[in-house]
C-alpha cells in the first residue's frame, strides 16, 4: 500500500466512509450465500426438554408462553431458525392458560401430535388436533388454553426475525383472564363454519384484515387432497409436482394467495421409494416431518429423519428428499412433510428465484 492510498483510507475512516471496491465480493455476491446453516433438530430431544420445562417453568403474564425456539448455529446465538423465521416448540399443561396478547408478528401453529388445546383468536376458540394448521395474522388478540387432562406440544412459526431486523414490531398485553364464553371447547371454530367449505365464499361477511380468515386447516382435508393427487397419478392423470411427490399450499380462501403476508405454508407427501429432484430457492424454509421416515439432503449435509424432526433449508441451498422405510410406519405409507417459508416476502419484492437445474457444483 502506498502512503497516498493509506492516507486516503484513513480519510475514509475518519469520515465514516467505506469504498465499494474493498467490499463488493461480500456485499454483492454472484448468488446468495446464506449466513444461516442447514441444521436438524430431533423432535425427541425437543419434546423431552419441553416436558422438563413444563415441570420447572410456569407459564403466565410476562414470559407469556412456554415456547422454546430453534436457534440456528450460525445466526449469532439468536433464537432465529433462519434470518427471517422463528420456529419453536410450545408446551401447555392440563388446565394451563397462555394469557392474551397481540403483536404485529404474523404467526401460525402446526400440530404434529396430541390434542386438547384451544387457541382463542379474536374471541373465536379454535381446536388444535394432529395435522391441523392454524394461521394467525399479526395484531389479532390470542390466548391458548389446555382444557384436557393431558399436556400438549405443538410448533409455532412466526416472522419474528424478519420484523426484528426491520424494526417493525409492536406488542400489547390483553386481558388477564379469558371470560367464560370464550373458554368454550367447540369442535369447530366460528371461522371454520364461515370459511371452511371448499370453494365457497360466505356473502354475509366482509374480510379486509391481512391474513386468512380461516383459522384452522384441518388434517382430513390436507390428507385427502394429497392422497387424491397420488390416486390420480396412479391412474395416469396430472396433479403431482413430480412422480411420487404430491404437494399443496395452504391459501387464504378470500384471495387464493398465501395464508399470511410474510409466511407461506405447504404440505408435501413423498411416496415410499420416491426421490425428489434437487431444488434451490431464494429465501429460507423450515420443514417438520409429520409422518414416515426418509433421508433429506440440504447442501452437502444429509440426515435420516423421522416423525417430528425439524430442519432448516437456507437460501439457495439445494434440497432433495428420499422417502424410505424407517422405524415408524406412517399412516399414508409415505414421508409426509410440513413446510413453511418466507416466500411471500421475496415474491412481493420480486426477488424470488427457483432453480430446478441439476447443480452438482454447489457453488
Ligand atoms: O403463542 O402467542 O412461539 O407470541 C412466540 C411468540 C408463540 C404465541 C411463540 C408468541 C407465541
Ligand atoms: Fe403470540
Amino acid at each position: 500500500m502506498t502512503p497516498a492510498l493509506e492516507a486516503l483510507y484513513r480519510g475514509f475512516e475518519d469520515e465514516l466512509l467505506i469504498p465499494l471496491w474493498t467490499e463488493i465480493g461480500d456485499l454483492m455476491p454472484a448468488h446468495p450465500r446464506s449466513k444461516a446453516a442447514a441444521h436438524l433438530w430431533r423432535w425427541q430431544s425437543l419434546r423431552r426438554l419441553a416436558e422438563q420445562a413444563g415441570e420447572i417453568v410456569p407459564v403466565g403474564r410476562g414470559g407469556e408462553r412456554r415456547a422454546i425456539a430453534l436457534a440456528n448455529p450460525s445466526l449469532g446465538g439468536k433464537p432465529f431458525a433462519t434470518p427471517t423465521l422463528w420456529a419453536a416448540i410450545q408446551y401447555l399443561l392440563p388446565g394451563e392458560d397462555a394469557p392474551e396478547h397481540r403483536h404485529t408478528q404474523h404467526a401460525f401453529r402446526f400440530v404434529v401430535e396430541g390434542s386438547g388445546v384451544w387457541t382463542v383468536v379474536g374471541g373465536d376458540a379454535v381446536p388444535m388436533n394432529r395435522g391441523d394448521f392454524l394461521p394467525q395474522a399479526g395484531w389479532n388478540w390470542h390466548a391458548h388454553h389446555n382444557a384436557t387432562d393431558e399436556p400438549m406440544a405443538w410448533i409455532d412459526g412466526l416472522d419474528i426475525p424478519f420484523q426484528w431486523t426491520n424494526e417493525a414490531q409492536f406488542f400489547e398485553f390483553g386481558r388477564d383472564e379469558i371470560s367464560g364464553a370464550e373458554r368454550i371447547t367447540p369442535e369447530r371454530a366460528r371461522s371454520e363454519q364461515l370459511w371452511g367449505h371448499p370453494g365457497l365464499r360466505p356473502l354475509g361477511v366482509t374480510h379486509s384484515t391481512p391474513g386468512s380468515p380461516l383459522l384452522s386447516y384441518k388434517w382430513e382435508h390436507t390428507d385427502r387432497a394429497l392422497s387424491d393427487q397420488l390416486d390420480l397419478e396412479r391412474q395416469g392423470y396430472a396433479g403431482t409436482v413430480e412422480p411420487g411427490h404430491a404437494a399443496v399450499r395452504f391459501v387464504d380462501p378470500s384471495t387464493g394467495g398465501d395464508v399470511l403476508p410474510t409466511i407461506r405454508a405447504e404440505f408435501h407427501r413423498v411416496t415410499r421409494g420416491s426421490v425428489t429432484a434437487p431444488v434451490r430457492e431464494t429465501g429460507s424454509s423450515v420443514y417438520q416431518v409429520f409422518d414416515g421416515s426418509g433421508r433429506v439432503t440440504v447442501g452437502d449435509l444429509t440426515w435420516s429423519v423421522t416423525r417430528g424432526d425439524l430442519f432448516v433449508v437456507p437460501s439457495w441451498q439445494p434440497l432433495s428428499i428420499v422417502s424410505e422405510a424407517g422405524d415408524t410406519d406412517s399412516d399414508s405409507g409415505a414421508l409426509d412433510l410440513f413446510r413453511f417459508s418466507d416466500a411471500p416476502i421475496f415474491e412481493a419484492l420480486r426477488i424470488h428465484r427457483t432453480d430446478h437445474s441439476d447443480h452438482t457444483d454447489k457453488d
